[in-house]
């Protein structure tokens, strides 16, 4: 179950202390419980200075300048690149691809390996509990190319039918795409053993991280996928920025996604020649002030070490659990603690899901109610909406019971 709270190496006052927003009252008197870390997180004074110096002392455009500022900016935003690199595991920086978020990556992915590589009738893998931009993209692409989708199915405790992906792999498809952990279920899911497992049916393997690099070590060489996505925003960075890992033969082989400045070496009347990895994906005047925030985000994190961040917030999960459980009325779903990450979602003994997130706001307790855009695991579990809780590093146990104290009154007010 992961390490007590007072076992963790983490120093969360101090951490806490980074984060300018935590002071915040959202009335006189009311202070500010964020509990909203799955939708995004907040942002420490590290990551919101280094933007602010870089549009202060170093505002250019990059890669194009021989002038100072543009030297400089242009080595704070690939030093960026290599942090990143680094803190996943890659094997090289020019496997790193900046987008602007994950849906992006995803899109990208789609427009450009689907349509290279999937003709009508190929099938695509997906699984019940993803996120709608690892949904959407591929209804597209099926639309479009006639590629087909199959969907590996849910547990009652909310993790994967691992016989029903066994089963579904039989059908040989081209392309396996899955989360690493569930945004609504908070289920972490077996990466490395569902991609042996996909590369053995001939698959591709792309892995949405978007809830997973946040919080937990992930190593993209070790898990052995080909293809990793996530955003900076929902790990202490800013938004606008966002990543698509793959492997470099991959790349190498996909068409550009958009064409323009900086994904070319040369231009002339008759054509054009592409730029090398990863440039050939990024078109355009990047999100140059973000870049650098992301690189400093995760400076911030693998300082603390992902190690300790996922084991705080195992203990914080596990003890949010076992309050949740004493409130009469309450469900929660998704599997127990050691299966999941911190995000927690329930319904409420009949009271709708605004009407819980709109009280617990009058105590400036922040969640996020609705269907997180994971409608298809909603609708697995016959239900349109829930509420939900989710950790992060600056979170601690006296807001987990603001929370539990939050839905007593919420009991009393709707009787
Ligand atoms: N989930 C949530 O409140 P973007 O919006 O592109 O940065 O991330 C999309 C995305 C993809 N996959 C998963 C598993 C996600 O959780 C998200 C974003 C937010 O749950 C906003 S809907």
């Amino acid at each position: 179950m992961g390490l007590s709270f007072e076992s963790t190496t983490l120093d969360i006052p101090a951490i806490r202390r980074d984060f300018p927003i935590l002071e915040r009252e959202t009335d006189p008197g009311v202070k500010l419980v964020y509990l909203d870390n799955a939708a995004t997180s907040q942002k420490p004074v590290q990551v919101i200075e280094s933007m602010d110096f870089y549009y202060r002392q170093m505002n250019s455009n990059i890669h194009r300048g021989i002038h100072c500022l543009a030297e400089e900016a242009t080595v704070a935003y690939e030093g960026a690149r290599k942090k990143i690199a680094s803190f996943i595991g890659a094997e090289s920086w020019r496997e790193i691809v900046f987008t602007r978020n994950t849906t992006e990556s995803l899109n990208l992915l789609a427009y450009s390996w689907g349509r290279a590589n999937l003709k009508a009738g190929d099938r695509i893998l997906l699984t019940e509990m993803e996120h709608h931009s690892n949904i959407v993209p591929w209804q597209m692409l099926a639309g479009e190319v006639g590629v087909k989708l199959d969907f590996v199915t849910l547990t009652d405790q909310g993790m994967l039918n691992l016989d029903s992906y066994t089963t579904l792999l039989e059908r040989e498809p081209r392309l396996v795409s899955f989360t690493q952990m569930s945004n609504m279920l908070g289920t972490i899911n077996p990466v490395a053993e569902m991609t042996e497992q996909a590369h053995r049916a001939g698959a591709v393997v792309i892995v949405d991280a978007a809830q997973s690099v946040p919080h937990m070590p992930v190593d993209v060489q070790k898990l052995g996928v080909d293809f990793m996505v996530f955003s900076a925003h929902k790990m202490l960075g800013p938004t606008g920025i966002g990543i698509l890992y793959g492997r470099k033969e991959l790349l190498q082989e996909m068409p550009p996604f958009l064409g323009g400045g900086d994904m070319i070496k040369r231009v002339q009347l008759g054509g054009f020649t592409m730029n090398d990895l990863p440039y050939k994906f990024e078109a355009g005047t990047p999100a140059i002030a973000q870049g650098i925030g992301f690189g400093e985000a995760v400076d911030y994190l693998a300082n603390l070490g992902m190690e300790a961040v996922h084991q705080y917030e195992q203990s914080l999960t596990a003890y949010a659990l076992e309050r949740l459980e004493e409130v009469p009325g309450i469900q929660v779903y998704g599997p127990g603690a050691g299966d999941k990450g911190g995000v927690l979602s329930f319904i409420y003994d009949g009271i709708h899901t605004h009407d819980v997130a709109h009280i617990l706001d009058s105590f400036g307790i922040a969640v996020r109610a609705g269907h997180h855009c994971a409608q298809p695991a909603h609708q697995h579990f016959d239900i349109d909406a829930t509420t939900r809780a989710s950790f992060y590093i600056y979170n601690v146990k006296e807001e987990v019971d603001q929370l539990i104290e939050g839905l007593y009154k919420v009991k009393e007010i709707f009787g």
